[in-house]
């Protein structure tokens, strides 16, 4: 008897444990930006991230260069309904980053060069979690996806990945970032289907 494969489409099986309810696979990488793309040059570029007793650490595009990359390769789900799987990303791991960064804080607001923000808890960008990106699919990180480098927090709907990402604030209180403001879910779990407040 033939093993009937249910959505194969001659690239490989469809993995239907990768989708998270809700969701439907998709093999473009959608755009979705609030507002224009910042146009943010590398020898502008900086990272900041301050700390709830005022410290703050940055790192310019070199001393960003200067740390040691990881290439993960992750699954994408935004909260408009589309995953992308096994995208392949280049960047630091917030691990790196955070390493000497002394703080009792449970909570970043993310902001970006354009003003986007986004909230997220610090634990969820620690432990192998999150990355700062600049490559994608052996590229460059284009600007319409975030370039010069983007938050990725790929286990979060993609909202929390905030492209041009410029500062890390963490923060003793959560405050909802642009999404959280306008009635999306504060935390996000793709696999609780957490799209808005309330789910
Ligand atoms: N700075 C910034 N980051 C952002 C956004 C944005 O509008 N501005 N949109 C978010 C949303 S809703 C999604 S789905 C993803 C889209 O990323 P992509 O355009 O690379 O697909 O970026 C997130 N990060
Ligand atoms: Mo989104």
């Amino acid at each position: 008897m033939a093993i009937i494969s249910r959505g194969f489409h001659g690239r490989r099986p469809f993995d239907s444990a990768k989708l998270p309810p809700g969701q439907y696979e998709t093999t473009s990488f959608p755009v979705l930006s609030a507002g224009p793309t910042p146009r943010v040059q590398r020898d502008d570029w900086e990272l900041s991230v301050t700390t709830e007793t005022g410290q703050r650490h940055t790192w310019d595009w070199s001393a960003l260069m200067a740390l040691p990359a990881e290439s993960p390769t992750v699954d994408l789900h935004c909260v408009t309904k589309w995953s992308k799987f096994d995208t392949e990303w280049k960047g630091v791991s917030l691990d790196v980053l955070l390493e000497n960064v002394e703080t009792d804080a449970e909570h970043v607001l993310v902001t970006s060069y354009g003003g986007y923000t986004t909230n997220i808890p610090l634990t969820d960008l620690l432990d192998g979690k999150a990355w700062i990106v600049y490559g994608y699919d052996g590229g460059d990180l284009t600007p319409e996806h975030g370039g010069p480098a983007r938050l990725l927090v790929p286990h979060l709907y993609l909202w929390k990945s905030a492209k041009w990402v410029r500062g890390l604030e963490l923060r003793q209180s959560d405050v909802p970032g642009f999404w959280e403001g306008a009635g999306y879910h504060n935390y996000g779990d793709p696999w609780r289907e957490q799209r808005y407040q309330g789910d």
